[in-house]
């Protein structure tokens, strides 16, 4: 078609064309662009007809078998809101407008508790694997921009989202920032960020922060709750001065660790006061409090937040929890009541298990008290029906978990983990291989000596774990054995100090027996070790090997190196996949039926494909037939099977 174009247009027939023809005539250069794009879209799709899906962790196909349905959300009067007109000013327009300190401080004095939504980020990576891509996000985006319009916030980036995003969904996470952003310029946008890690698991060094945070603040993100999985302030402190120098919200973070209410506890609540004290005196907008397993019942988190709140009556206090034992709606309630200013919870589709509790049943036992939320239960309820389409959609990866699991006070195993750990039992039939790991993963935590567990520590508990199951050792078989076992890498790199100092010191002499000199021990937090990264000399490689490289490609690279080559591979291969709906992404396309694909505003792709050929023995190659906007076109694919 390119060259029919060519050869039919007027200034080329006439011969008149000279140099600037290309400037002169772009439509057509456009053109041969979106066939390209078009042809490598065809190529992933030929592949899926052929192969299936290789997205990993997918198991089957999606249970929704139609478009989404984007809802309605109503006035008060019955009318249907315009969702495409200006959505209300939310508490991004305070933000803007009076900068951080301000915009804290008026959290602090609203009266009542405002809510956070996390099902765009927590949500999805406690139940759906982090799977949940952007297409579906921008799709219920200016809805979502109306109906949570009272939100303090939309925890929507971070955490696993980022490396998930270019690992196994292909798409970048800059660009579904931007496109959010834009589509959302009301309700501020917070992140996940694991301290002195940025997104990785282990230290980076400062610059690569400094520069990540900045960049994430540049493109849209507004609100960092910054941790560390040790709750080492030295870890801390570079992640909060990053998003200080950035000019973002700084929301530093305690990770709560176990029940505080059980005696002998080493994490209680003067641990806890403890190190609110070091957080405050170095300085946050908001704190945090992240109870990553859901182990915060409702007469600790009362006790807790009460006593926060005495000791600090300025300091803006915003709770996290997962719902696994069930308690998680009660224990927001109980920090609502103790004076806490936002607590977290999840569009009910996507809501309770290890995700957040329901931002409905909050509410509900909310009503009738006098603590205002600021946010509309009738428009969360509306939009929560496209959240349960979406669980249809993305059930190829949930991990099935059926009830509460009381025996979190136990295992103590952080809700994203509990269920990637229940998914990998789930592969080998449950059953008393479950119960082992839980078991286990108590031990391996007590021999380490009683870790803060979340993202990367929960990582060496769980490798610990899984290394004595498989090779059949109890904690005295460790001990035992320590001096010449083959331990994982995660868990030398623990004992070494490269994920920072945990409260009480290491366990020994575990420490030494496991490192047998082979390794250093580290007693200064990692990063001050590692030389600062040149960022011109990474352009440089990065722009001798790919095309157009941003300041988002440098941040990415350098907290993924691989991962991000590999996505850049992929893009090569396959062009922009976040364009393709869903059901077009996960599951080989039916014969006949058409996908619509919008390439960018006003050009969609009407894609059908209509059949795929038969094996050629000698090539093992097949070819998959399409129409492309009524065109025919054909793929040749390696069968794989
Ligand atoms: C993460 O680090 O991704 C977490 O969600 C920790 O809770
Ligand atoms: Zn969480």
């Amino acid at each position: 078609p390119f060259l029919l174009t060519l050869l039919t247009n007027e200034v080329f027939i006439n011969g008149s064309y000279w140099t600037t023809f290309i400037d002169d005539t772009p439509k057509l250069f456009e053109m041969v662009t979106s066939q390209n794009r078009a042809q490598k879209l065809l190529s992933y799709l030929a592949d899926l007809a052929v192969n299936g899906s290789s997205i990993k962790g997918q198991i089957g196909l999606p249970k929704l078998h139609k478009d989404a349905t984007i809802p309605a959300i109503h006035n008060a009067d019955g009318s249907v809101i315009d969702v495409r007109t200006a959505p209300p000013k939310g508490w991004r327009d305070v933000l803007l407008a009076d900068g951080p300190e301000k915009f804290a401080k008026q959290v602090r004095d609203f009266k009542g508790t405002l809510i956070m939504d996390t099902t765009w980020r927590d949500a999805h990576q406690s139940l759906l694997a982090t799977r949940v891509r952007t297409y579906d996000l921008l799709n219920i985006a200016p809805t979502t921009a109306h109906a949570y319009a009272g939100a303090f916030a939309l925890e929507c980036w971070g955490g696993a989202t980022f490396d998930v995003a270019m690992r196994f969904l292909h798409e970048d996470p800059w660009e579904r920032l931007r496109k959010m952003r834009k589509l959302v310029p009301n309700i501020p946008f917070q992140m996940l960020l694991r301290g002195a890690n940025g997104l990785a698991y282990s230290s980076l060094p400062d610059n690569a922060i400094d520069h990540f945070v900045k960049v994430a603040k540049d493109n849209g993100v507004d609100i960092f709750r910054v941790f560390d999985a040790l709750n080492d302030l030295e870890q801390l402190k570079v992640g909060v001065e990053a998003v200080k120098k950035a000019g973002g919200v700084v929301e530093a973070t305690v990770c709560y660790s176990g029940d505080m209410l059980q005696p002998g506890k080493k994490y209680n609540l003067d641990y806890y006061l403890h190190i609110t004290e070091q957080i405050v005196k170095a300085g946050t907008h908001i704190l945090g409090i992240k109870d990553m397993a859901g182990t915060l019942k409702p007469k600790a988190a009362k006790l807790l937040i009460g006593a926060i709140r005495a000791k600090y009556p300025d300091l803006p206090i915003h709770v996290h929890t997962h719902d696994s034992a069930g308690t998680g709606v009660a224990s927001m309630a109980a920090c609502a009541e103790a004076g806490a200013d936002v607590v977290d919870v999840a569009t009910n589709s996507l809501s309770g298990l290890t995700s957040q509790p329901s931002v409905s049943a909050l509410l509900a036992s909310l009503d009738g008290s006098d603590i205002q939320t600021g946010v509309n239960v009738d428009h969360i309820r509306e939009v929560d029906s496209y959240w349960a389409e979406m669980r249809l959609l993305y059930s190829c990866f949930e991990a099935d978990l059926k009830g509460p699991d009381p025996e979190v006070y136990q295992h103590e195993i952080p809700g994203g983990q509990l269920t990637n750990l229940l998914f990998q039992a789930q592969q080998v039939g449950l059953g008393s291989q479950w119960i082992e790991t839980k078991r286990t993963y108590r031990e391996a935590n007590l021999l380490l000596g009683d870790l803060v567990k979340v993202t990367p520590t929960s990582k060496v508990v769980g490798d610990l774990a899984q290394f004595m199951v498989s090779n059949k050792l109890t904690s005295e078989d460790v001990k035992r054995l320590a001096n010449s076992l083959d331990f994982p890498d995660s868990v030398l790199d623990f004992f070494e100090g490269l994920i920072g100092q945990p409260y009480g010191g290491f366990p020994e002499p575990l420490r030494s027996d496991v490192l047998r000199g082979k390794r250093r021990k580290l007693d200064v937090r990692p990063g001050l070790e590692l030389a600062p990264f040149d960022f011109k000399k990474i352009e440089e490689d990065l722009s001798s090997r790919f095309n157009k490289i941003s300041e988002c490609d440098i941040a990415s690279y350098n907290m993924f190196p691989k991962v991000y080559e590999d996505f850049r591979k992929i893009k090569e291969q396959y062009g922009d996949l976040s364009v393709l709906p869903t059901r077009a992404f996960l599951a080989p396309p039916k014969i006949g039926e058409e996908i619509n694909v919008v390439i960018e505003q006003g050009k969609t792709l009407i894609i059908k494909c209509t059949a795929v050929g038969d094996l050629n023995l000698e090539t093992g190659a097949r070819e998959v037939y399409f129409e492309l906007n009524g065109e025919l076109r054909k793929v040749s694919v390696q069968d794989k099977n």
